[in-house]
């Protein structure tokens, strides 16, 4: 029976991704397609086009340094807008991160709210950790005190709110556990739907974890949270550690001194990344940038040479595995195969990693 179920999960999986317009790295290109083929005029096919091509996005995040690192390329990108950050607990306590948001934007010169999240994750104990980001999450350097104060409001009303007033309009781009999404989910399911797409650093990608050997930091934190955002059926890309391990996109101590050296990012970024950067030489390291690529998934779309639809489940029940993130290929063999009927999400699966680390840079230095 398997070897007639194949074809049918696949062909139903293929509908589901095109009507999801998630079977590229650049999802909105079926929405782009469809926009264009309704104008009447060249000019107002370009225009639209222009227009459908910026991404208007909130980033939810536990801004310790490589968070803030992201958020200075998404808020350097003409591709974005960012509508709103919203923070959770992760790597430093949520008024810190809500105040390293604040940084990060107020040295793009962009203004945008700032709204706090979870504090803790769903069901799962939090335990304080002590930040490799430094005890501030950006180096512990006394960087800026910014103008800007966070908002009063909640960041889950944000995310619903925002949603609705510009229904398929508006993705996430998630840099840290996925509990302010899973609780959003959680209180407004309907709403959610009309969320056009979440990006997401997590994962181990199809590579070893760095929580426990078969967890990413960002799943560990919270894998209820995983598990509900996985099975909401939005369309999900994901970014894992696979790809930010790879050495050709990691940080030299000569990327450091050059970006001390750069524009005012890149200077306020060297000493941001002084007790991460440290911590990876340590080991003899060069250090990794997970939440820079992923929102370079979006302002440098070219750097993503190649995704792959999977059906993923995350592993919520036992304490060896609690974390792990079974990632079900599509077009691999499975003896064992679960009817799934669908992917519910593409993995990235190559990136061009010499084009990451040059638009990095040129945003620190240029
Ligand atoms: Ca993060």
């Amino acid at each position: 029976m398997k070897h007639i179920r194949k074809p049918i999960i696949l062909i139903t999986a293929v509908l589901l991704l095109l009507l999801c317009g998630c079977s590229t790295a650049t999802p909105d290109n079926t929405a782009d397609q469809a926009t264009e083929a309704t104008a009447s005029t060249t000019a107002e096919t370009t225009a639209q086009s222009s227009t459908a091509q910026r991404h208007k996005v909130i980033i939810d995040t536990d801004t310790g340094s490589d968070d803030a690192a992201g958020m200075i390329l998404a808020a350097s990108s003409d591709r974005l807008d960012i509508l709103g950050v919203t923070v959770l607990y992760g790597n430093v306590p949520l008024h810190q991160a809500a105040e390293n948001s604040l940084q990060a934007l107020e040295v793009c010169n962009v203004n945008a709210p700032v709204y706090i999240g979870a504090d803790k994750p769903l069901k799962k104990e939090r335990k304080e950790m002590i930040s490799v980001h430094g005890a501030d999450g950006m180096g512990d350097q006394n960087l800026i005190h910014p103008k800007h104060d966070e908002e009063k409001g909640d960041a889950i009303d944000f995310i619903l709110d925002a949603i609705k007033s510009d229904p398929g309009e508006v993705e996430i781009i998630a840099l840290g556990p996925l509990t302010n999404i899973a609780l959003a989910l959680q209180k407004d399911p309907d709403t959610m739907k009309l969320c056009k797409h979440i990006w997401v650093m997590g994962t181990t990608g199809f590579g070893a974890g760095n929580a426990t050997p078969v967890a990413e930091f960002n799943v560990y934190n919270d894998a209820e949270a995983y598990d509900i955002v996985l099975r909401s059926e939005l369309p999900i890309t994901i970014l894992g550690l696979d790809m930010i391990k790879q050495e050709e996109a990691r940080l030299t101590a000569d990327d450091i001194s050059k970006m001390a050296n750069g524009n005012k990012k890149g200077v306020f970024m060297s000493k941001a990344f002084t007790k991460l950067f440290a911590f990876y030489q340590k080991s003899g390291q060069n250090m990794m940038l997970p939440d820079p690529m992923a929102v370079a998934c979006l302002t440098m779309p070219d750097m993503v040479l190649e995704t792959k639809s999977c059906y993923g489940a995350a592993c919520t029940d036992s304490d060896a595995t609690y974390g792990q993130v079974i990632l079900y290929q599509e077009g691999a063999v499975y003896e064992a195969m679960p009817e799934i009927g669908s992917y519910n999400l593409e993995i990235v699966t190559k990136i061009d990693t010499k084009l990451f680390k040059d638009y990095f840079m040129s945003v620190m230095t240029d």
